[in-house]
């Protein structure tokens, strides 16, 4: 695909980093990260060199899903600090070059929000901002199922009615067909846009629009009825266009749900208005068989090879924008999952990290990424705290699965991972809180943690650095088509880069094991990107030694 004629945005150069507060670093000594702990590490984070922070929900909320069940969207949890605080963190962090993205939660509120308890208490009108329903044949409305388990209506006796949650009972699912609920939404966006947001990513986005007549599912539990919905481009358009869209200089992220490249086209592709990019997860259900998030199993590498061709291809061909990631709150560390965190975690957190940064998007670092922060290393069930992990607890001992099995498979697949303390130093829980933290800090933060990684030279946060400095170097990386390098080994991710005669050619050796590639066409190219001791090409042929990345590169 020629991208010659497509235009680029001047905020295309940029990366992001994902803060997850509750987490991130605690000021007060209370054991809950927030927003003046965020704000003594604005020096770090300038010095890794990223553009934008997305903070996931700060806003008053009672916490079943750490932040993601809203009760008042426009003001800060006390748990969390103050809007004085918020305010703070804007100015300090512009003077540092960096703006803020936050996490809008559209799709559902709490059912502590004052709208849902008008709604309980009899109010019609707050009734149709959520999606009530009558029973049917003395049960639920339909037979969907909920993202964390369980069916997804839940009976309120004293209205006799149900309503939808497509996540937690506390999470009430918005009647985004009501034009009520919409004007509420966009005074939300416009009320956060005055206090100097420039970015916002929009939670699972594109469940919002939910068809007219809702019914069974007898093929699946319920998401291709409301998953990239009947009127989602009509609704994304007019939020777009009563908010954001009235700006040149906010970004938007769309978080995209068992999505597809032609929605994901139409979501981002600036001539449609609608939103700058997306988050598509196919890549990270490469482990999961069947499609089976609680089901273990090696991940299929050649589909990975196939989903990094297909989207990067057709989201180019498209005009569309993806966000490019690995880490995120709600995922495993991707060193444990695809890495060696034990043998090579450097080296593969590295690899992992120019393998997607080299591509065609927006990289979003989820915090610890930087410094190869592992999995959590649980061991018992009270270690846990996130709601989803918790309730699958039970469904897999209700399966009949041994306990050891079912502790395994958490320790693998649960969110909780991602949501240990960001690890300072080998201080008594890394660093992260002087009191006792909500939530364990992983077991080796003695040895992994942000201080040894800035006085260490070779580590995973300085080759992060590097990573993001030739973003900015290096137009290819940006502005470049995309097209998989043919071999027929998918232990090996390889891609070609070009734009205006500039080339870039990398090899990610996805395994522990010595591979082979044939690299005689790019003769006298540059050594860009190595993670390893050295380079070994011997009469054309690449040697990449476990877990290495090379990416050769060429001026045009
Ligand atoms: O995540 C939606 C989502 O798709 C994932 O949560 C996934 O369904 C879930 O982790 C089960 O594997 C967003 C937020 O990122 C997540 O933290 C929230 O729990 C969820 O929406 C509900 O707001």
């Amino acid at each position: 695909m020629n991208t010659q004629n497509q235009s680029y945005r001047e905020w295309q150069d940029s990366v992001v980093y994902q803060i997850y507060p509750k987490s991130f670093c605690d000021s007060t000594g209370n054991g809950i990260g927030d927003l003046p702990g965020i704000i003594s590490k604005l020096d770090y984070l300038q010095m890794l060199g990223v553009d934008y922070l997305w903070l996931t929900p700060f806003y008053p909320s009672p916490q079943r899903d750490n932040g993601y069940d809203v009760a008042d969207y426009c003001s800060v949890d006390p748990r969390f600090g103050t809007m004085a605080d918020f305010e703070q963190l804007v100015e300090e962090a512009g003077q540092r070059g960096m703006k803020l993205m936050l996490d809008m939660v559209f799709n559902h509120t709490s059912t502590d929000h004052e709208w849902f308890q008008k709604a309980l208490a009899g109010d019609k009108t707050y009734q149709d901002y959520y999606i009530f329903r009558e029973p049917v044949d003395g049960g639920a409305p339909t037979n969907w199922e909920s993202k964390f388990g369980g069916n997804a209506w839940e009976y309120v006796p004293a209205l006799g009615e149900y309503y939808l949650h497509l996540f937690d009972k506390t999470q009430a699912d918005l009647n985004w067909e009501n034009p009520v609920v919409r004007e509420e939404i966009y005074k939300v966006v416009n009320f956060w846009l005055e206090k100097g947001v420039k970015g916002f990513r929009l939670d699972v986005i594109n469940l919002i629009s939910k068809p007219d007549v809702l019914e069974n599912d007898n093929e699946g539990d319920g998401r291709r009825f409301y998953t990239d919905g009947p009127r989602i481009h009509e609704y994304l358009k007019e939020l777009n266009a009563r908010t954001f869209g009235r700006y040149d200089d906010v970004i938007t992220v769309g978080e995209m749900s068992s999505t597809s490249i032609d929605n994901c086209i139409r979501y981002s592709n600036p001539r449609e208005r609608e939103l700058s990019m997306t988050f598509s997860f196919h890549h990270l259900k490469v482990d999961y068989p069947n499609g089976e998030k609680w089901k273990l199993a090696a991940p299929d590498l050649k589909q990975l090879n196939d989903l990094y061709s297909t989207w990067q291809e057709g989201m180019t061909e498209g005009g569309g924008w993806n966000a490019l990631f690995w880490c995120n709150h709600d995922q495993p560390r991707i060193v444990s999952r695809l890495g060696d965190d034990k043998n090579y975690r450097e080296r593969s957190a590295k690899m992992l990290g120019a393998a997607i940064h080299l591509m065609r998007g927006t990289p979003y670092i989820y915090q610890g990424e930087e410094i190869g922060m592992t999995n959590a290393g649980f061991t018992s069930l009270k270690q846990y705290r996130d709601v989803e992990s918790i309730n699958h607890y039970q469904l897999l001992s209700e399966k009949g699965l041994s306990e050891s099995e079912v502790l395994s498979t958490l320790a693998e697949r649960s969110r909780d991972n991602a949501r240990t303390p960001m690890q300072w130093d080998d201080s008594q829980h890394a660093g992260f809180t002087t009191g006792t933290p909500w939530i364990e800090a992983a077991g080796n933060y003695t040895s992994v943690n942000v201080q040894d990684a800035r006085e260490n030279g070779d580590s995973v946060y300085h080759f992060y650095r590097k990573l993001i400095q030739l973003r900015k170097q290096h137009r290819v990386i940006v502005c470049g088509d995309y097209a998989a390098f043919e071999q027929q080994n998918s232990d090996v991710l390889a891609y070609l880069r070009a734009w205006q005669g500039d080339e870039l050619a990398v090899f990610c050796n996805l395994t522990g094991d010595i591979q082979e590639v044939d690299v005689r066409r790019f003769g006298g190219y540059q050594v860009l990107v190595n993670n390893a001791e050295s380079v070994d090409v011997e009469e054309g042929v690449l040697r990449l030694e476990p877990w290495q990345v090379v990416a050769l590169f060429k001026q045009g």
